[in-house]
């Protein structure tokens, strides 16, 4: 845990009258976080205090993208964190979607300034410290929406209905799906304008040494392809810890991709052979939460259209079937198998014929590949890729080992970085087809 404080003195404002105590507070989860306001001219100065802050994981609060409820969609919020460097953050952001933020079209949760070129960061990290064991983040926004749609104004005479999220940073530096977040219909407002509030006081707590428990592993069987094989791909939930982020090692979105029924199942292929995906994963472009065009690479993050900008041919599409928690979600630390939790789910599909991905396995193709959705990073998983008279490992590693990728870097927008996957791409795109 970082343990220190840094500053930013933003404009010629003192540090001292930023620090004084905030007049009012209101809590956001009953004995964790809190957050403190005061106005200061045509600003309104915030300060998020939590109990528990763990580096890469951040806790989001702003206005509501609606007036009447506590909704996520439209919202206008500021994400706090702590980077991998003891760093606070706080970043202007837009919700404009349910989904991950795709750089390329703004569409998702995204930071202002890649939801639009016409929209600006407006705001701005103040103080961050540690004291007690509580963590301080400090920031200002303006009182009055500067950007017409991404950002929302706050009223002093009114009530405004506001929203929080809490949840994990994912490797590209944006905000993974929400862990916990405000209840949409829980009628949470704040009145800016009064005169004074109080919170109790937030106390840390004092932890004798913790270990923490390691979360176990969804066993998920691998699918062994030696012979020309069909599989059918589909969207789900990606099940939380003990599902992507326990397979992968890495933080997800909260979808990812179900191969003949199971989360991102290890798939073993043979050179030589030729396999079919029938794809499942939308095709209305406009609804990028929703699309989920298919393809074959040798990047583990996947994404492809996050990474280059002039490449945009791979049109894999097929109508969505996506499995979906209950209302109200799932506990998946308190579902034991992968199988108990498929059960839970409900599968809508809209209607028509799926995409067909055909694909025969290359002599040159690497030995391990990915399955991936060309318009969000981290949905998909491996391809082992077996020479025929190689025989097949027979253990599955208990802890997924580190994949080294021959492409140097993968998560650039640098187009030179792009040639080794683009080689396999072109060779798929060049057998796709797609039934009508
Ligand atoms: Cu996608």
């Amino acid at each position: 845990m970082h343990d220190g404080r840094q500053t930013m003195n933003d404009h010629n404002s003192s540090l001292e009258s930023y620090t004084q105590e905030f007049p009012n507070c209101e809590t956001l989860i009953e004995g964790e976080v809190q957050v403190s306001w005061k106005i200061n001219g045509s600003d309104i100065i915030f300060q998020l205090r939590s109990k528990t802050t763990v580096q890469e994981k951040y806790l989001a609060f702003g206005v509501s993208g609606s007036q009447t409820e506590n909704l996520m969609d439209g919202g206008d919020v500021t994400v706090t964190y702590i980077n991998s460097t003891g760093h606070a953050q706080a970043i202007d952001y837009y919700l404009g979607s349910y989904s991950q933020c795709t750089p390329q079209t703004g569409q998702g949760a995204c930071p202002d300034t890649l939801a639009s070129n016409q929209a600006n960061d407006n705001v701005g990290l103040i103080d961050f410290f540690v004291e007690d064991g509580i963590t301080s983040i400090t920031y200002r926004r303006p009182l009055a929406a500067h950007d017409t749609i991404f950002d929302k104004d706050i009223l002093l005479a009114q009530p405004t209905y506001m929203i929080w999220a809490r949840g994990p940073i994912n490797a590209a530096g944006t905000v993974a799906i929400h862990s916990a977040r405000v209840n949409r219909n829980s009628n949470f407002r704040i009145n800016f304008g009064r005169v004074v509030s109080s919170c109790p006081p937030l106390v840390a707590t004092v932890d004798t040494v913790t270990t923490p428990t390691p979360i176990p592993q969804w066993r998920i069987p691998r699918i062994i392809a030696r012979q020309n094989t069909t599989f059918t791909a589909e969207m789900g939930p990606s099940g939380g810890e003990q599902g992507y982020e326990a397979i992968t090692g890495r933080i997800g979105w909260g979808i990812a991709w179900y191969i003949n029924d199971y989360l991102i199942p290890e798939l073993v292929v043979e050179r030589g052979r030729t396999y079919t995906f029938l794809v499942h994963g939308g095709n209305d472009s406009t609804f990028s939460a929703n699309y989920h065009p298919f393809y074959i690479t040798d990047s583990e993050d996947g994404g492809y259209e996050q990474l280059s900008p002039e490449v945009q041919q791979v049109t894999l599409q097929g109508p969505l079937c996506q499995w979906q928690e209950p209302t109200g979600g799932v506990d998946t630390l308190t579902v034991s198998t992968f199988e108990e939790y498929l059960a839970m789910l409900n599968k809508m599909c809209e209607p028509g014929e799926p995409a067909e991905l055909v694909w025969t396995v290359a002599d040159d193709t690497p030995d391990v590949v990915f399955y991936q959705c060309y318009t969000h990073l981290f949905l998909g998983w491996k391809i082992l890729v077996l020479d025929p008279d190689q025989p097949t490992p027979t253990e599955q590693p208990d802890v997924p080992e580190p994949i080294t990728s021959p492409t140097p870097d993968t998560t650039t927008s640098d187009a030179s970085n792009f040639s080794a996957s683009m080689i396999l791409l072109v060779l798929i795109v060049a057998v796709l087809r797609i039934l009508a």
